[in-house]
């Protein structure tokens, strides 16, 4: 098939391709995580959640069955639920069942993920009423909401984590323009032995999730990445309070995509991915920060992850 002019892709691919081009020439190559999910990406991170080795989310699991009259009380029966990066939506169904919402709004970058979840979620729940949106949560988006009903704001598994703690901010400030209450999903600092082990899992299936973003640049956009040539590669860094994902060039390489060319050294990374582990305070304080008071926060008996029920403060009272 011959290949298309860059002129003649989907606007999706142009920006997907304009973000590779970026990520790759900058002086410490990265890519944006977002491109982690396509199909079989969502598929991978599907497995993560059930590895012996990632505990979050049975952390989280297990303290929203453990809490979950308190926390569909916080969240208010009948609200409108907007839930960004829902993916399987394997809580959602514990939310939903307490919560009875109005209205469900999952929210995902992956067609595969968002269309499976409303599937399944449309089975278990004929009444509800479910409104997908696909789309990336780092721009603006029309959401299908009504006005007059609140709504509030569901974002677990710790998503937030990987956004930088501007972008965290950021992600909270517009949140606060939608919904005067969130929940809000938080892996927290801990062992780094065990934080280790939950992103250099035994099966390497966290290594095949990493690696898949090379495969879906050479799939969607033609670029010849060898995937042999590069090594999962994940670390605590504990300066800056984050998982680090990198890709690691085993060898001298260049790689090439439509007029792009990069030279590679042996041993150079591409970093793929932060996860940001928060302490208690620390979250509350970029709560606070982005105008949100956390009058509740729900964690699990082994204290390794929160759920922050968090209320927006009136203007008036808002910090800066
Ligand atoms: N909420 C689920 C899934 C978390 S995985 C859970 O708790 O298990 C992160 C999800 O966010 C994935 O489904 C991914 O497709 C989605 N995602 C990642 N970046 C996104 C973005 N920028 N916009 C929308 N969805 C995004
Ligand atoms: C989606 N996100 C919260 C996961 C995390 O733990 O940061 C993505 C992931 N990366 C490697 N394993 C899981």
């Amino acid at each position: 098939m011959a290949r298309e002019r860059r002129g003649d892709r989907p606007l999706e691919l142009r920006t997907f391709q304009d973000d590779v081009v970026a990520g790759l020439s900058a002086p410490q190559r990265f890519l944006p995580p977002k491109y982690f999910y396509d199909g079989a990406g969502s598929r991978l991170f599907a497995r993560i959640c059930r590895l012996p080795e990632y505990y979050l989310t049975r952390a989280e699991l297990a303290l929203t069955r453990r809490h979950l009259a308190a926390i569909a009380r916080f969240a208010g029966r009948g609200c409108q639920l907007i839930e960004y990066g829902s993916g399987e939506g394997i809580k959602s169904r514990l939310l939903i069942r307490a919560v009875r919402p109005a209205a469900y709004v999952p929210i995902d970058i992956s067609q595969d993920a968002l269309d499976a979840s409303a599937r399944r979620l449309a089975r278990e729940f004929p009444r509800l009423k479910i409104r997908p949106v696909l789309g990336d949560f780092s721009r603006p988006l029309h959401l299908p909401v009504r006005r007059g009903t609140a709504s509030v704001v569901y974002f677990p598994g710790s998503t937030i984590g990987n956004l930088t703690v501007e972008e965290a901010h950021g992600f909270l400030a517009m949140s606060r323009g939608i919904a005067a209450r969130m929940l809000v999903g938080v892996d927290l600092t801990k062992d780094p032995a065990v934080l280790h082990a939950a992103y250099n899992d035994s099966r390497g299936v966290t290594a095949a999730f990493n690696l898949n973003v090379l495969a879906r640049i050479n799939r969607e956009l033609g670029a010849d990445f060898d995937l042999r040539q590069w090594r999962h590669y994940a670390f605590y860094n504990p300066a800056a309070g984050r998982i680090e994902m990198h890709l690691v060039a085993l060898q001298a390489q260049r790689v090439r995509l439509g007029s792009h060319r990069w030279q590679f050294r042996a041993g150079e990374t591409i970093h793929t991915e932060n996860s940001y582990k928060y302490s208690l305070d620390g979250f509350a304080e970029l709560a606070a920060r982005a105008g949100f008071a956390a009058p509740r926060v729900w964690t699990d008996r082994r204290g390794l992850f929160a759920l922050y029920g968090l209320s927006a403060w009136p203007a008036a009272a808002r910090r800066t």
